[in-house]
């Protein structure tokens, strides 16, 4: 074999390659795949695996060889190596076989992208906002005001078209489930398709380090028959146009008593504010009464026992001022005293109140 070098390298790659290309495809890189998108991007990874594998073991084979080969004996410390003036031969081979590649595999990859992204019938759009660092989402309704809502209901089987936007930083809209991420860049309105196959619930994550509170921009995508759509949409929109009362609640919680919570606790300024938290602080924190179920901060369902209004207020338009056991500062934005108005706070201090009692 001292002999056959070439020989030798080719058994070893050829040995090497057959157990990374099998450990590559063992291995179960992904999560559960819930949409129509999933399979060809997977795919796609593989045949991925399979061409890189070997290119490699090529070069790591031929870098050790080399190494091994070529290495300075003793006595040969002052020695040049020989003058080479290259091979054009061989240049013309590392020139040609990586640029086939490279463009047969980007012509593939294309072909994926625009076969995932095709446009089509009864398509769904939905609305997506990014803000440090919550999601807020929107459901276009026909010759009505949008459902603006914290919670990503999808009917299952029907491609969806994200309009994604972003309020403040750039933040980056991911279903690993779904396979696809788009990043959401202020001033501009970027998209994504995905058709969910599967009904359950599919984490979305925020891919784009976007300050703090980046770890805990999540939230949840969940999948649901189309006849269950329907009927939430239509739950949404009759909460809306009950002046607010019951907007956008209806997680699997207590979504049922809304009314009754709203009335006993005196009527318009808490409906106002059980509305203001639904599309405000529920992408954060869960509240049985408002049917919320964010996690980013702590479940007020349970924190705001024993607490004064003062503190409360002081709670909301200062948040910093106090950190919450287990939580960190800079997460919930600061700025609710600009971005809301009197009203609306005064509306959330009150509902807060009365459901903490
Ligand atoms: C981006 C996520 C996020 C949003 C949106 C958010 N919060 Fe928070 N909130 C947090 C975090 C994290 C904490 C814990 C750290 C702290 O105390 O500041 C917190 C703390 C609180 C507390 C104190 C809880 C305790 O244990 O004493 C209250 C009350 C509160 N938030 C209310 C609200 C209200 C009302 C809104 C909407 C107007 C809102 N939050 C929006 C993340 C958020
Ligand atoms: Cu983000």
């Amino acid at each position: 074999m001292r002999r056959h070098p070439v020989a030798l390298m080719v058994i070893v790659g050829l040995v090497a390659s057959a157990i990374g290309i099998a450990l590559a495809l063992v291995i179960d890189w992904f999560p559960t795949d819930a949409a129509k998108q999933a399979e060809p991007i997977d795919t796609l990874y593989d045949v991925l695996m399979i061409v890189s594998v070997p290119v490699f073991v090529l070069v790591v084979i031929v870098t050790l060889f080399a190494v091994w080969q070529f290495r300075m004996r003793p006595g040969q410390e002052k020695m040049d190596g020989p003058p080479i003036h290259g091979n054009t031969r061989l240049e013309i081979v590392w020139t040609a076989v990586p640029a086939i590649l490279l463009v047969s595999l980007c012509s593939y990859a294309y072909t994926v992208l625009t076969d995932i992204e095709e446009k089509e019938a009864n398509t769904l759009v939905v609305n997506v906002v990014g803000q440090q660092f919550a999601w807020r989402y929107s459901y276009p309704q026909e010759g009505g005001r949008a459902i603006e809502t914290t919670q990503l209901v999808l009917p299952k089987d029907r491609p969806i078209l994200f309009k994604v936007r972003a309020l403040d930083v750039i933040h980056d809209f991911w279903v690993p489930a779904f396979r696809v991420k788009i990043d959401a860049v202020p001033g501009i309105e970027t998209e994504v398709r995905a058709t969910p196959t599967k009904i359950g619930r599919f984490e979305v994550v925020c891919a784009e380090l976007c300050g703090l509170g980046h770890a805990v921009m999540r939230s949840t995508a969940r999948v649901v028959t189309p006849a269950a759509y329907d009927s939430w949409i239509a739950e949404q929109v009759r909460g809306g146009a009950a002046g607010g009362g019951g907007a956008a609640g209806g997680d699997d919680a207590a979504g049922g008593d809304d009314a009754a919570g709203g009335d006993a606790s005196g009527g318009d300024a808490a409906a106002l504010g059980r509305e203001t938290f639904v599309q405000n602080c529920g992408s954060c924190h869960t509240l049985a009464d408002a049917g919320t179920s964010g996690a980013a901060g702590p479940d007020l369902t349970t924190a705001l026992r024993g607490q004064s209004e003062e503190q409360i207020r002081e709670d909301i338009v200062d948040p910093d001022a106090r950190i919450a056991e287990g939580f960190q500062a800079g997460v919930m934005p600061g700025n609710f005293s600009e971005t809301l108005s009197a009203e609306q706070i005064d509306g959330l201090v009150t509902y807060l109140v009365s459901v903490s009692r």
